[in-house]
């Protein structure tokens, strides 16, 4: 075989890995949000059809919840023609026997011959030994197609694994003079119906949503996803509340038996005793006394209190990701984000700017598109009626 056969052969192929890798990556697009604590996975097999040519005898994805994983799905719809096919993958498939059999060891009992890949999984019980596996029973193994695409895809999920936080993006709704709201005011209609509804998008490919209790008294907002089909993509909703203030009769806590609610307060002394600081002993005991009850009849209406220093932005978000959530989405008020962008724990930043004008009694945005925090950069401009998206990103 002459070289000029062998490369023109060896780029058909590359050409035809990345084509199937793509639609596998649409493909794992589809529940990206709904599959905590697992990430949301494409999977492809293809066989040559009758006349040769590719065909794509079964698509699947990561399963809502996170199980069954895309390849046990998509080798069950493949039956028989999985036998020879190309498995198209957008993580290195599981060989850890966890809450499911691993996946390789299904990719070797159905006699696949290749296996492509985008991303290497980083979970320490996987990290390379799904290749080396299927390697073992003969496989080929083709690994790095589309990387730069399937780790974004995957960034929150790699982001949990690689950083134990969650991928934080902050969003911002700001007017013409560069307002989030008007003091007192509640909710005030700053972006039209094209933004809200690209917001409510969001919520439902995150795994959370978070505000502070500022916000959630002063708007008294759902945090829902309502957009028609999609009302069962709701992200959990968290609220930062160090004192419990969060009013039981509030739309959050009335909704909490049907979307996840859970509400961080606490304050932690060094000797790691979660109190309030009072100089006066019963003081401190009639408020812890009232504090507890107001735990209670928030767990009673459906909500979990979790007891971890709202301040400890860092603690908080640990101990989100070691609950599985891997994209947070943090929706206000201008306090708690100024908070995370003060603490670095900010990944990207979603600004949307109307054209209105708040004007008087207005509360200033920590960001606006002329004052944009150091180490951010654009990454891209949208046109949504009549406002505009800019969302930015750490340049690491
Ligand atoms: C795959 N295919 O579709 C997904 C994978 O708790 P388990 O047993 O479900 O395992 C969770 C791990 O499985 C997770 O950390 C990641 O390594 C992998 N996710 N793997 O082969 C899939 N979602
Ligand atoms: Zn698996």
């Amino acid at each position: 075989m002459s070289v000029a056969a062998f490369d023109s052969s060896a780029v058909r192929i590359a050409e035809r890995d990345a084509h199937w890798m793509a639609a596998a990556l649409r493909r794992a697009a589809r529940n990206t949000g709904r599959t905590a604590s697992n990430p949301s996975v494409g999977c492809l097999v293809v066989a040559p059809g009758a006349d040769g040519r590719d065909e794509v005898v079964a698509r699947a994805v990561t399963a809502v919840g996170g199980r069954p994983h895309a390849e046990t799905e998509a080798l069950k719809i493949a039956g028989d023609r999985a036998r020879g096919a190309t498995v198209y993958v957008t993580l290195e498939p599981c060989s850890h026997h966890g809450k499911t059999p691993p996946c390789v060891n299904a990719l070797i009992a159905a006699g696949v011959s290749r296996v492509v890949v985008s991303v290497t999984d980083p979970d320490p019980r996987v990290s390379g030994r799904g290749f080396a596996l299927l390697r073992q029973a003969g496989i080929e193994v083709v690994t790095g197609v589309l990387e730069e695409e399937g780790e974004r895809a995957l960034d929150a999920y790699l982001r949990r694994q690689r950083k134990g936080r969650p991928l934080v993006t902050l969003k911002l709704a700001v007017s013409a003079d560069g307002m989030v709201g008007r003091q007192g005011e509640g909710q005030v209609a700053i972006t039209g119906p094209e933004a809200r509804a690209r917001v409510q998008n969001w919520r439902a490919r995150s795994d959370a949503i978070l505000v502070g209790v500022g916000t959630a008294i002063a708007d008294d907002p759902l945090l829902t996803c309502r957009i028609p089909g999609m009302e069962a993509r709701s992200p959990h909703r968290i609220v930062l509340d160090r004192r419990l203030e969060l009013p039981v009769a509030s739309r959050l806590v009335a909704t909490a038996r049907d979307v996840p609610l859970l509400v961080v307060g606490g304050e932690r002394r060094p000797d790691g005793e979660t109190v309030e600081r009072s100089a006066d002993a019963v003081a401190a005991l009639a408020r812890e006394a009232s504090r507890s009850m107001r735990r209670a009849a928030l767990e009673a209406a459906g909500a979990e209190v979790i007891e971890v220093d709202p301040g400890a932005l860092e603690t908080v978000l640990e101990m989100l990701a070691g609950r599985g959530i891997a994209s947070l989405f943090v929706e206000g008020g201008a306090r708690v984000a100024a908070d995370f962008l003060a603490a670095g724990l900010v990944d990207r930043i979603a600004l949307f700017t109307a054209p209105r004008f708040i004007g008087e009694g207005g509360i200033a945005s920590p960001v606006t598109r002329d004052h944009i925090p150091d180490g951010f950069a654009l990454r891209q401009t949208r046109t949504l009626g009549e406002d505009r998206l800019d969302i930015y990103e750490r340049a690491s």
